[in-house]
């Protein structure tokens, strides 16, 4: 049994573009996991908490047969792997975060794991992204990922070549 989830990426320290690269070759490496789609990148302007640097990025579209709680570690595990620190400053900067977006059309809501993400609908820095990959995909719970792009601010974020 395989369920396609979707995974948004970003960071905003350091060389991101590359790290972005190597984390998605890394995940379609695990066992379990399949990079189906990719998106392009996009420098975005830091929301949350402004005063930090830009970020870049992006989403892919993964088959996987891990369940969902597997997934997240996998991910968890590969934040650590490229560098990832917390130190406990929400929305602060990070070499890399990787969201579990939507984990087939599951809603999921336990101390350790929110499935769909609570914030994509207010984030463009979420949705385009996944327009590229999944516009017409229906985000449970939500809406379409091409009207809730529409219903927002893209202000500020620009595709990276
Ligand atoms: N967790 C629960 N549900 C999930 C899920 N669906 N996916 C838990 C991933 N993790 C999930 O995550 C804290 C814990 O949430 C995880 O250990 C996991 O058990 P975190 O990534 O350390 O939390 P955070 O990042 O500090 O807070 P939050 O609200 O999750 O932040 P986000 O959504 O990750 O956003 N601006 C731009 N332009 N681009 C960005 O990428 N990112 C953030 C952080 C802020 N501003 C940004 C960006
Ligand atoms: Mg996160």
């Amino acid at each position: 049994m395989s369920v396609r989830a979707l995974i948004g990426l970003g960071g905003n320290l350091g060389d991101v573009r590359e790290r972005l690269d190597a984390a998605i070759a890394a995940l379609d490496a695990l066992p379990g996991i399949a990079v189906l789609a990719r998106s392009r990148l996009y420098r975005t302007p830091p929301w949350g908490q402004t005063a930090q640097p830009d970020f870049v990025n992006g989403a892919i579209a993964i088959e996987t047969t891990l369940p969902a709680r597997d997934l997240l570690e996998a991910l968890l595990a590969t934040e650590r792997a490229f560098g990832r620190i917390r130190d406990g400053e929400r929305w602060g900067p990070r070499t890399l975060d990787l969201d579990l977006l939507t984990y087939g059309d599951e809603l999921i809501d336990d101390e350790r794991l929110t499935v769909p993400h609570p914030r994509i609908a207010e984030r463009a820095f979420v949705l385009l992204p996944l327009a590229d990959i999944a516009a017409d995909a229906v985000l449970p719970g939500m809406g379409r990922v091409r009207d809730l792009l529409g219903a927002i601010d893209t202000h500020g974020c620009t595709p990276l070549s």
